[in-house]
C-alpha cells in the first residue's frame, strides 16, 4: 500500500488506475488508502454535468477537455454509465470519442458501472472523486443523468452543477417540473444548431426571473452550445470558473464538506439497506404477526449492524 501510495502521489498513471479499481470495488485496501489521502482533497474543482439522456453530456464533456487541456490544468472524469434503456448505445460511442485522451497523462476517465460496488454507486462515485482530487486533478467532471433518475446527487456531489438542455424535446417544461431549476449553477443549452434553441433559451431566462435573488446571489447563467462542433464551450468554461470565484474559498469548503457528507450518507443508507436485506422476510413477518413495531425492528437491525463491526459495510464479503 505504501508503494502504491507512493507512486500515485508521483503522478503514476498505472498506479492510478489500480487504486481507483480498489477505491471503486469498496474493498478495505482502497478505502484504506483513501483514508490516508483525505488531507489532500478538497482541491479540485468539482464540476457536475447533468441532464436527459442523449442530451449530449459525453460530448460536452470531452469538448470541455480539450479547453481545460489547452489552459494546461489536469482533468479527471467520472462517468456514470447510463444503463437506462434510452441509452444503452451511447457507451460504445463514449468509449469511442474518449479514447482520444489515452496517450495524455492529463487526463483521467473513469466509466462507473451501476454496478459492482460493495458500499454503493454514490458512495463509490464519491471516492472516486476524492480520489482524483487526492492526486492533483485542477478539474474533476462528474458526468451524471438527470436529477430523480440517477443514484449520484451531483448536487450534493459537485461545486458546480452545469444543467444541460436540449430544444424540440419539452425539456424546458421537464427541467420546471424536476426542480432542475433549482439545482443548475450554469445552464447549458445545447445542440444550439438545432430549431427551438432561442425559444428554450427565453423560456429558461423567463423562468429565472420568477424566482427572487439580489445581489450576493448568484444568478444562473445560460450559455448555448453545439458541443458536437465544440461551439461555445469555452464560454460555459468561463462561466464555471465565475461561479467557483463566486464561490470563494469558503464556499468550496463547504460544499467539500457535503461532498464527505453525502458519501458518509451514502455509505449509511447502503449498509442498513444491505442488513435489512439479509433479515427482511424476517422482519416483516414480525411486523405482521404483531410481534414487533416497525420501530423496533429498525433497531434491532441497527444494534446488530452495530455488534457485527460493519464498520465498512462488506464485511460478510470477506
Ligand atoms: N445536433 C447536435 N447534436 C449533438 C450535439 N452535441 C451532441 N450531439 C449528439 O447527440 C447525441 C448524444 O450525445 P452524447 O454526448 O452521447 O449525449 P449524453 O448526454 O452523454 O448521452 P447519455 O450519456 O446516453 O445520457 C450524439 O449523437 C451526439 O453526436 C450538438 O451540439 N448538436
Ligand atoms: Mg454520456
Amino acid at each position: 500500500m505504501e508503494a502504491l501510495r507512493d507512486s500515485l502521489l508521483a503522478g503514476d498513471e498505472r498506479a492510478l488506475a489500480r487504486a481507483i479499481s480498489l477505491v471503486e470495488a469498496g474493498s478495505d485496501a482502497g478505502q484504506e488508502l483513501l483514508r490516508g489521502l483525505r488531507d489532500r482533497t478538497g482541491r479540485a474543482a468539482v464540476v457536475g454535468i447533468t441532464g436527459s439522456p442523449g442530451a449530449g453530456k459525453s460530448t460536452l464533456t470531452d469538448a470541455l477537455i480539450a479547453v481545460l487541456r489547452e489552459h494546461g490544468r489536469r482533468v479527471g472524469v467520472v462517468a456514470i454509465d447510463p444503463t437506462s434503456p434510452f441509452s444503452g448505445g451511447a457507451i460504445l460511442g463514449d468509449r469511442i470519442r474518449m479514447t482520444r485522451w489515452h496517450s495524455d497523462p492529463g487526463v483521467f476517465i473513469r466509466s462507473m458501472a451501476t454496478r459492482g460496488h460493495l458500499g454503493g454507486l454514490a458512495a463509490a462515485t464519491l471516492q472516486v472523486v476524492a480520489l482524483l482530487d487526492a492526486v492533483g486533478f485542477d478539474h474533476v467532471l462528474i458526468e451524471t443523468v438527470g436529477v430523480g433518475q440517477s443514484e449520484v446527487d451531483v448536487v450534493q456531489a459537485a461545486d458546480t452543477t452545469v444543467v444541460v438542455l436540449t430544444p424540440g424535446q419539452g425539456d424546458g417544461v421537464q427541467a420546471f417540473k424536476a426542480g432542475i431549476m433549482e439545482i443548475a449553477d450554469v445552464f447549458c443549452i445545447n445542440k444550439y444548431d438545432l430549431p427551438g434553441a432561442d425559444r428554450l433559451r427565453r423560456e429558461v431566462a423567463a423562468a429565472l426571473e420568477l424566482g427572487d435573488h439580489d445581489a450576493h446571489t448568484w444568478f444562473p447563467p445560460i450559455v448555448g452550445t453545439v458541443a458536437a462542433k465544440g461551439e461555445g464551450v469555452a464560454t460555459l468554461l468561463e462561466k464555471v470558473e465565475e461561479h467557483l470565484a463566486h464561490l470563494g474559498a469558503e464556499g468550496r469548503a463547504a460544499s467539500h464538506r457535503r461532498r464527505v457528507r453525502a458519501e458518509v450518507t451514502a455509505t449509511l443508507g447502503e449498509q442498513v439497506r444491505r442488513a435489512l436485506a439479509e433479515r427482511e422476510a424476517e422482519a416483516v413477518d414480525r411486523v405482521l404477526s404483531g410481534a414487533a413495531t416497525p420501530g423496533a425492528v429498525v433497531r434491532e437491525l441497527l444494534a446488530s449492524l452495530a455488534a457485527h463491526g460493519r464498520a465498512d459495510g462488506h464485511a460478510e464479503e470477506r
